[in-house]
């Protein structure tokens, strides 16, 4: 028995020193010292030894028990630190190495620009309204007082969505919205998409951008448009620009002025920019027509109110010296990439 207890040790050592990793020393842990392991086997088979015997064998068996437990337990410390150790080393970060960027995205030119005058017209206490794209030809036109006749109506201009349903050609369809629901004094800007059955060129887009304002309140007069406007031109053109109104017409307002900033390229001498006038138009505005105001329940014999459109791309186009509106909608990520970030 003392032999078997020998060889039991010697190839417990062997198998000890040989494990490669710790499920193998589990493994003998539970061979070895297991409640069915050998040592536990040599433990119960000393009942056939004699009275005598016992007590040496059972030194014996305990001495082996407690040296291959020791070894174990020395050969598992080992392991984990030498698993540890490789972990670490492949873990290793070289911090000299280049460091990887992330690409970052920019705004849209017509976002940046739209941000701008939405900071400006917040500043003058405008309120930021939206509305829906899809009008009804109630909002588009016969609330905005374009009679039935009217060539805006055609099916040459306008995309009809169905016999009652067009795309907006304009966002004061939103603004009529807003009179319906709000107590004036109303002072709104309504930007966002619109559509026109137009030809497509360097310069017209059958979808592009409008910022259109409305102000209304008790004793508005086309002075307070002026003013108005005057400040967005200097805040967007420089503090010298200079505004002038023409006579022009709109159905929804009466009377209609087309406004025009004297050239920011050559301060008003003349040059290609402005074709030798001086002066570039920018927008439309005007009086809010009696009719309008009444579509949006507001009784014109109390308040009246001025309206303008500002189309955004134009001004974009501009402000960034882009040679074709297409560019601005065709999404080009080589296009695109020359804002990102300015
Ligand atoms: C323009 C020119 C002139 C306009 C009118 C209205 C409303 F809702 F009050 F009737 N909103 N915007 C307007 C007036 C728009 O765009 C060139």
């Amino acid at each position: 028995m003392q032999e078997t207890l020998k060889n039991l040790t010697a190839t417990a050592r062997e198998e000890i020193a040989a494990a490669a990793d710790e499920q193998q020393i589990e493994a003998l842990r539970v061979k070895y010292l297991g409640k069915k392991g050998e040592l536990t086997a040599l433990l119960k088979g000393m009942g056939a030894l004699s009275p005598e015997e016992r007590p040496k064998m059972g030194q014996l068996v305990n001495e082996a028990k407690s040296e291959i437990d020791g070894l174990i337990g020395e050969k598992s410390a080992e392991l984990k630190s030498a698993a540890q150790n490789k972990r670490l080393l492949e873990e290793t970060v070289d911090i000299t190495m280049p460091a990887k960027r992330s690409a970052v995205g920019g705004l849209h030119p017509l976002n940046k620009v739209l941000d701008d005058m939405i900071d400006l017209f917040q500043s003058m206490g405008f309120d930021v309204v939206d509305g829906p794209e899809a009008e009804t030809d109630y909002y588009c036109f016969e609330a905005l007082n374009v009679p039935k006749d009217h060539p805006a109506r055609d099916m040459q201009d306008t995309f009809y969505l169905g016999e009652n349903l067009v795309l907006r050609t304009q966002t004061s369809a939103a603004q009529i919205r807003v009179m319906e629901k709000r107590e004036p004094p109303i002072r709104i800007i309504c930007p966002g998409r619109v559509y026109r059955a137009d030809e497509v060129d360097a310069t017209h887009s059958p979808v592009f951008h409008q910022v259109e304002g409305l102000v209304v309140d008790k004793g508005i007069t086309l002075c307070d448009l002026k003013g108005c406007l005057e400040q967005f031109a200097q805040e967007i053109y420089g503090p010298e620009t200079q505004v002038r109104f023409r006579p022009s017409f709109f159905p929804f307002t009466e009377p209609s002025v087309e406004v025009d900033v004297t050239c920011s390229e050559c301060g008003g001498k003349g040059c290609r920019v402005c074709k030798g006038t001086g002066w570039i138009e920018i927008l439309g505005a005007g009086m809010v027509h009696p009719n309008v105001l009444r579509a949006g329940g507001i009784d014109p014999d109390v308040y009246s109110g001025f309206a303008f459109g500002i189309g955004l791309d134009r001004l974009t186009t501009t402000r960034y010296k882009i040679s074709d509106i297409r560019l601005l909608f065709e999404n080009d990520l080589r296009f695109l990439d020359q804002f990102a970030g300015k």
